[in-house]
């Protein structure tokens, strides 16, 4: 679940936070996700942007802010409301599925089905259980864990047990936490972990790994760090986890990778997923097509060719002639 960051008391940030609201009721209750998304860009922008916004013009310059949203702006900065949302907020079945979709794993189009049956908020859906899929009921299970912010120094720990663990299980293995942690911010809302094996490579004449990552999760639930599996398969595990009795429980993914797709993977998993879009937009115009496991030139015919040789995230920068960021810089 993507949720809005929190925000400063200014009108920038009582701006975006309302955007944001805006998003999620696109994507939640019109399912629009294409106006979901215009939404939250604008949102994002705006959160970012250093100057306080004074009026809808003002907000126009901004990119991803348009003339609808200009004007939205201005009646808030105007009214201090927004009568769109106040309708929206007035409206019992909008709330429930908003409600309802912030549990982990109930989606927009699940959400309106639970609702349609007269189940209306969490109280209702644990009587109903059974309605949903084994990995639903985990997210309900942990409903109110999984809304936490889970601070830095936790995942730090975490970090380090996870390391010595895999060491100790074999020292070949190698892993990064990526997302909001590796970009340095202060709090996450999950755990990203990507993890790779010196021995294993994409090359199909490598022998099969497929039991590397059931391996792992499988210590790892031994071990009492991993609470719950929701999904497993080859290459992603994603489930549950907790650091100790008296921490939350907490939203932890794992994925492996061949080695050398590792730092393709590291670099979109690190983020900001706005910093992705931008840096696949100048591989693109550099002739290359960049994903989360490969960086390969496109040739005359726009044909992708074989991937390059990488060994580090700088080499991806290098080949595409981008400025190399830190992950701390990688905001947009
Ligand atoms: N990602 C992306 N595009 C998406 C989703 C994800 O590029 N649509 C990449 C960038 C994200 C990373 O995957 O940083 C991890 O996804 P998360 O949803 O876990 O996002 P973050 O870790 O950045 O934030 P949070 O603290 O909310 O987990
Ligand atoms: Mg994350
Ligand atoms: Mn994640």
């Amino acid at each position: 679940k993507r949720k809005a960051p929190a925000l400063e008391d200014s009108n920038n940030g009582r701006i975006s936070e309302f955007l944001f609201e805006l998003s999620n009721f696109e994507k939640n209750v019109s399912r629009d996700n294409h106006r979901a998304s215009a939404y939250r860009k604008a949102a994002q922008a705006i959160a970012s942007h250093e100057v306080e916004i004074k009026s809808g013009d003002q907000a126009k310059a901004i990119k991803g802010v348009g003339k609808k949203i200009a004007e939205k702006i201005d009646e808030f900065l105007s009214t201090g409301k927004l009568r769109k949302l106040e309708k929206i907020r007035a409206n019992d079945t909008n709330e429930a599925l908003n409600l309802l979709t912030r549990v982990s794993g109930i989606g927009p189009a699940k959400a309106r089905e639970l609702v349609d049956v007269g189940i209306n908020c969490i109280e209702d859906l644990r009587l109903h259980e059974d309605k949903l899929t084994a990995g639903q009921k985990i997210g309900l299970k942990h409903f109110e864990d999984f809304e936490k912010r889970i601070p830095r120094a936790e995942i730090e720990r975490v970090e380090q047990l996870l390391k010595d663990f895999l060491n100790r299980l074999d020292s070949q293995f190698v892993s990064t936490i990526c997302g909001s942690y590796r970009r340095g911010l202060a709090t996450s809302g999950d755990i990203d972990v990507l993890l790779t094996h010196e021995c294993y490579t994409s090359d199909k004449s490598s022998k099969s790994h497929g039991h590397m990552l059931k391996n792992v999760v499988e210590e790892l639930k031994k071990s009492g760090l991993i609470t719950d599996t929701i999904s497993l398969g080859d290459a992603k595990f994603m489930g549950v986890c907790q650091l100790e009795d008296s921490t939350p429980f907490r939203r932890l993914d794992i994925r492996l990778l061949p080695v050398d797709q590792f730092f393709c993977g590291v670099l979109y998993f690190t983020g900001s997923d706005l910093f992705n879009k931008n840096m696949r937009a100048h591989a693109l115009d550099m002739g290359f097509t960049l994903n989360e496991y490969t960086l390969r030139p496109i040739d005359v015919a726009h044909v992708a060719e074989a991937p390059l040789p990488i060994s580090s995230e700088e080499d991806i920068f290098d080949y595409i002639s981008y400025d190399y960021k830190e992950p701390a810089e990688r905001t947009h």
